[in-house]
């Protein structure tokens, strides 16, 4: 399995750091909607779903956490643990994230509105879009 990611170009001095992402020049997608997700409960793993459409680039922008792709032949594993660095995440792949650090601020950059509709919520359900070629 192909992974993708984006190395974002951080601008540094002597304040910190800054990374700025810019629709159609940083990611290859027009950003709808952002949401993130702290606090999580240790050992818990999130996600366990594919979306029918949607496409996403996940940023952990505070602490690490893992990533699970699995695109019904394949799996592979990311470790996210840099703010400069975004994973892309685009056509039928189950996704689990995994591993949160305490600290761990997990973004996504998604090119549509919450939409309930193109989850695929069921491993089975998954499978079948696969081997259909849906
Ligand atoms: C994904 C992974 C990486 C909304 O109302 N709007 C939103 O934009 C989102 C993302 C969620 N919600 C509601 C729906 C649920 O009641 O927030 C609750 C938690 O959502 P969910 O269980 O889908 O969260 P995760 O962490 O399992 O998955 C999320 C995204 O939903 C999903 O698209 O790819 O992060």
């Amino acid at each position: 399995m192909e992974i993708k990611t984006f190395d974002f170009k951080i601008h540094g001095d002597s304040r910190g750091k800054l990374v700025a992402i810019e629709t159609l020049r940083d990611i290859p997608f027009e950003v709808k909607r952002c949401y993130y997700m702290w606090e999580t409960t240790e050992g818990v793993t999130r996600g366990k779903h594919a979306h029918k459409k949607l496409e996403q680039v996940l940023i952990c922008v505070h602490g690490k956490c893992k990533i699970l792709m699995d695109d019904g032949h394949e799996k592979a594993v990311v470790e996210l643990n840099d703010p400069s660095v975004g994973l892309h995440i685009k056509g039928l792949i189950w996704r689990e994230m995994f591993d949160f650090s305490n600290d761990a601020v997990l973004m996504v950059l998604a090119s549509d509105y919450y939409n309930e509709e193109d989850y695929i919520r069921n491993y089975e359900d998954f499978m079948k879009c696969v081997e259909s070629g849906e």
